[in-house]
């Protein structure tokens, strides 16, 4: 079976799917050992990681070349970020296969204009396309594919902007029937209230995605429970997790006055060479080094 046709069986299949948000391809190799069912090419991770703000600031180039390299490190499947598809329903035509072409198995798109600005950002700058310019764009997106189980999902945007639930779901219904194979439904509420009543109204067809960040006491057994959710994205935690790591180490380092009293914490510098594939390359040096 191939990566795609394992993240569409997944995603469609009763049992809840988990990603973990990935920035470069160490993240994504720790989260494959971690267990991930999939990888999250996350937007905001990587424009974090260029200290840089998740606004359609970072080219599709540099999105499109870190994916190909998570791609190319790990087997689980990656789901791409595409933000608002870098432009139009043209733009998202010439994107997709490319994407399709980097390795990854899915990407999300979502409805906000381009630029965009970032979603969790308090008071940001949330402005939505038009139901059929979003349309047109899921449409081109699945036009463009060339794997039939190539993913594409559609994000709505309309909680975050403060539309209303009717909107919303107005909106994932118009996003099903153009196409989607999933609506990825995201808010910034700190309760789970207004997804869960969001998940109770949807009458779709297609597995919802949700991206608990902002309500993280929502855990999986509960959005499983739902019945209707097929994937869970953990959107920053890998950004998060080095930020806070680096943080602590760097204070102590400069506290102490050097590095012994942190040495004997930290992953081993053996540790780190097995990740970057040590035993791959002593399997070549044993046969081509002759
Ligand atoms: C991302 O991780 O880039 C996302 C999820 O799109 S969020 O940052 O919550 O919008
Ligand atoms: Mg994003």
């Amino acid at each position: 079976m191939t990566r795609h046709q394992r993240f569409r069986q997944k995603l469609q299949s009763p049992l809840l799917m988990h990603a973990m948000s990935a920035h470069n391809p160490l993240a994504a190799r720790l989260a494959q050992d971690a267990g991930f069912d999939a990888i999250w090419g996350s937007g905001f991770e990587l424009s974090a990681s260029y200290a840089v703000p998740d606004a359609s600031i970072l080219s599709s180039s540099q999105h499109l070349d870190m994916m190909r390299a998570i791609a190319a490190t790990v087997d689980t499947p990656v789901i791409a970020d595409i933000d608002t598809g870098f432009g139009n329903a043209i733009n998202v035509a010439y994107m997709v296969p490319q994407y399709e072409a980097a390795g990854v198995s899915a990407v999300v798109m979502e409805d906000k204009t381009f630029p965009k600005d970032t979603s969790l950002r308090a008071d940001g700058r949330q402005e939505l396309v038009r139901i059929a310019e979003f349309e047109g764009k899921i449409q081109a997106a699945c036009a463009a594919r060339r794997d039939p189980d190539f993913c594409i999902i559609a994000r709505t945007e309309a909680l975050i902007a403060g539309l209303g639930e009717t909107e919303a779901l107005t909106r994932a219904r118009a996003y099903e029937a153009a196409g989607a194979d999933a609506i990825l439904i995201h808010s910034k509420q700190s309760t789970p209230d207004e997804i869960l009543s969001f998940v109770a109204a949807w009458d779709g067809g297609v597995p919802l995605v949700l991206v608990p960040t902002a309500y993280p006491q929502l855990c999986e057994a509960d959005i499983q429970a739902l019945g209707k959710v097929g994937l869970v994205i953990y959107g920053n935690h890998a950004i998060r997790a080095a930020v806070g790591a680096m943080r602590e180490v760097f204070a102590r380092i400069r506290s102490d006055g050097g590095i012994h009293g942190v040495d004997a914490s930290l992953p081993s510098v053996k540790d780190i060479i097995a990740l970057q594939g040590d035993a791959a390359m002593r399997e070549l040096e044993r046969r081509y080094l002759k």
